[in-house]
């Protein structure tokens, strides 16, 4: 699809198509079949579905001319460029949006919800994202920032007018901005928990050579993406492969074994299985149930979130694996307790993502994040003054907290902001 946007939209398309009607007398948001022709051979190159939507009633709020042609990359580029040459140019990444956001169609809350939506890689992941468009946030912040006016104005009259006791009662206004204060940090604790579903969660198998992990990331992924073989030290790099559990992206790392190496390619692939290692949320480690469990294997990771697995559960088992009560038995040869090890992971999962049921389960940008974290800050040191400082440092603070409420809904945001915002977002969007 090809859109074009801004006051000459409808003028720069118009000598590229063939239509019964003139491309100006098109109504509004009504899809027509037109030709698309070469304007300078006059030739037809395509049939294409096209919709005017005339401003203000658009994505952008511009006049737009939407072209769904079939699709090769190298008839999209033909006709952009016809376009371009017509008079337009080349949408900079997240333009549209920016544009959108510029003429009031969204709040800034709701343009970054955009960039979560695209980025969305699971039915849980899109549904937030979906809440988000629609303004779950901003909703909320919008609510709050009202009532902060409220507390503000009512404490300067109380300043202005000391001996009238009028405006509001600073036990009253303090009472107001801790209610407050408790909003934003439920929404914190739900935006996080939100992130994690957006983001998803790195699970590394990690273990001794030849315990199984290769064979064991197969049968999670339900695919042969790893090389397995009966020789240890098999790999070397980081193997990765997603899967979505409880609604969440799930990677899921096979690593190098651990072992002393024996030469310079295994070194490097097992320093590369601690660094995995260290950025996983949760640790699978694979021991060999047929052997004698390796100790220092499990030595190293038990400070780490951990799920023990005693691999190849269908050969003979060690006494000594066996008597490890903590490690989940499963094999990757008959699929014996794949499905409780996915459970538990499930589990895991669902214990980071928890509480979406929370606030009705937020997603938010980090920039999001970074300032309701801030907004709550400055709530709690509105709060402390309003306990024994003069009226007026409580304001201070108080007033930073609004700002931050304006810098969430993109009030007097700066074009810096907006920059870092929008780039970002895919171009086109
Ligand atoms: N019987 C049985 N054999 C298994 C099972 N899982 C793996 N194996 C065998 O154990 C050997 C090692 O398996 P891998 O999956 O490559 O082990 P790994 O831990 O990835 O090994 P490295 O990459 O060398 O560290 C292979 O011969 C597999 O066929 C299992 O559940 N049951
Ligand atoms: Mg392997």
């Amino acid at each position: 699809m090809i859109r074009v946007s801004g006051r000459e939209a409808i003028t720069i398309v118009a000598p590229l198509l063939r239509t019964s009607i003139p491309l100006a007398a098109f109504p509004s948001h009504r899809l027509r079949r037109v030709g698309l022709i070469d304007a300078k051979s006059g030739e037809r190159v395509d049939e294409a579905l096209c919709v005017v939507m005339r401003a203000p009633r658009s994505y952008t709020g511009e006049d737009v001319v939407e072209l769904s042609c079939h699709g090769s990359p190298a008839l999209l580029r033909m006709v952009t460029l016809w376009i371009v040459a017509g008079g337009a140019r080349l949408a900079a990444p997240g333009e549209f949006t920016r544009r959108a956001f510029l003429n009031g169609r969204l709040d800034l809350a709701q343009a970054e919800a955009v960039a979560l939506m695209i980025g969305a890689r699971t039915d849980r992941a899109v549904a937030l994202a979906a809440r988000a468009l629609a303004g779950g946030l901003s909703d909320r912040v919008r609510v709050l920032r009202d009532a902060l006016v409220d507390v503000i104005a009512g404490l300067e009259v109380a300043l202005d007018f000391p001996e009238e006791g009028v405006g509001h009662d600073v036990g009253d206004a303090r009472a107001a901005v801790t209610l407050l204060r408790a909003d934003v940090e439920r929404w914190l604790a739900a935006a996080r928990h939100g992130r994690v579903v957006h983001d998803g969660i790195a699970v590394a198998l990690v273990g001794p050579p030849n315990a199984g992990k290769s064979s064991l990331l197969n049968v999670l992924l339900g695919r042969d993406r790893a090389i397995v073989s009966p020789v240890p030290g098999t790999t070397r790099d980081v193997v990765e492969g997603t899967i979505a559990l409880a609604g969440v992206p799930v990677r899921l790392l096979d690593t190098a074994g651990l072992d002393v190496p024996r030469d310079a390619i295994e070194a490097e692939g097992i320093r590369r299985s601690r660094r995995a290692m260290e950025e996983s949320d949760l640790l699978l480690v694979v021991i060999d149930g047929s052997a004698l469990p390796d100790q220092r294997v499990l030595e190293e990771t038990a400070d780490h979130a951990r799920i023990i697995v005693r691999a190849k559960c269908d050969l003979p088992a060690h006494p000594a694996a066996a008597a490890r009560h903590d490690a989940m038995p499963a094999s990757a040869v008959t699929g014996e307790g794949i499905e409780a090890l996915l459970e538990r992971l499930a589990h895991e999962v669902e214990g980071r993502a928890a509480a979406a049921g929370d606030e009705g389960g937020i997603v938010a940008s980090l920039r999001q994040i970074e300032l309701l974290d801030a907004l709550s800050k400055s709530l709690a040191a509105g709060e402390s003054a309003l306990e024994a400082a003069p009226l007026e440092a409580a304001l201070v603070d108080l007033k930073d907290a609004l700002s931050h409420t304006g810098a969430l809904l993109g009030v007097d945001v700066g074009d810096a902001v907006l920059d870092r915002i929008f780039a970002t977002f895919c171009l086109g969007k």
